[in-house]
């Protein structure tokens, strides 16, 4: 994953860079600058553990390099990122929170509306970090201020920007997906081209594929916009 010779994935391509991207209904969110800056666990009994990020001592922190791959097929190489290893941060608030043998699922839910679910076992996994920095600074409005998911084994739509919650829970009961289901895959796995659900992999990265060029220009132009902004 750190090698910058080995191959792409499956269906994806190198693009380079790291655009700012998203389902288009987000392109304009930009999660207010006094947002809070924090990140709420929520056991499956309802308990609570809020971290301020103004608590992490940098001797917490972990480093990563890994390749980030969309599921519209571009993908961006060796990035680096700084975090909380999440599989650290769930054993260390696991009594806290109650989190027993039955919770196997996670519920993510982001400052600018955006969510998406989990089966805890890949957020177990050992390159799975929630992330404050990256390429050595600190995360902004264009990568996911205060916290970010890095999970570089799970397709783009599982590494959460803006990370208001994280939530554990035993079933999945009452859990809307925010856009067509079929988009979000349970475990959307770059390795096996999980994609999508019902649906192959292969099949689904043409229509996808073509999808990049005018969501980068829809993402790009919102961010100018809001950079130009006059403020409030
Ligand atoms: N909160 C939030 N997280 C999100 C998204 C989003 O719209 N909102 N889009 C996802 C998708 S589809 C991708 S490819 C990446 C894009 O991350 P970037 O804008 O930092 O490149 O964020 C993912 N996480
Ligand atoms: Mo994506």
């Amino acid at each position: 994953m750190n090698d910058q010779n080995q191959a792409l994935p499956r269906g994806q391509t190198d693009y380079g860079a790291m655009p700012r991207f998203g389902l288009p209904r987000y392109a304009r969110r930009f999660p207010a600058a006094d947002r809070d800056m924090h990140v709420t666990l929520i056991g499956p009994a309802g308990g609570r553990v809020v971290l301020p990020l103004a608590d992490l001592s940098p001797a917490q922190l972990e480093e990563q390099r890994s390749d980030f791959h969309c599921v519209t097929t571009w993908s961006a190489r060796n990035i680096l990122w700084r975090g909380l290893g999440f599989a650290e941060l769930f054993h260390r608030h696991k009594d806290t929170l109650n989190l027993s043998q039955a919770v196997q699922f996670v519920v993510i839910r982001a400052h600018d509306g955006y969510r998406t679910f989990f089966h805890l076992e890949d957020l177990l996994q050992p390159d799975v970090l929630l992330a404050t920095e990256r390429e050595g600074v600190g995360l902004d409005d264009l990568h996911g201020l205060p916290f970010r998911l890095v999970s570089p084994g799970q397709y783009g739509y599982k590494n959460v920007k803006f990370v208001k919650e994280i939530e554990f829970r035993t079933s999945l009961d009452g859990y809307r997906v925010p856009g067509w289901a079929f988009m979000d895959h349970p475990r959307a796995r770059v390795a096996l081209e999980e994609r999508a659900r019902h649906l192959p992999g292969w099949l689904i990265r043409y229509p996808y594929r073509s999808l990049i060029k005018g969501t980068v220009r829809r993402f790009a132009q919102a961010w100018d916009a809001h950079k130009t902004a006059p403020p409030d």
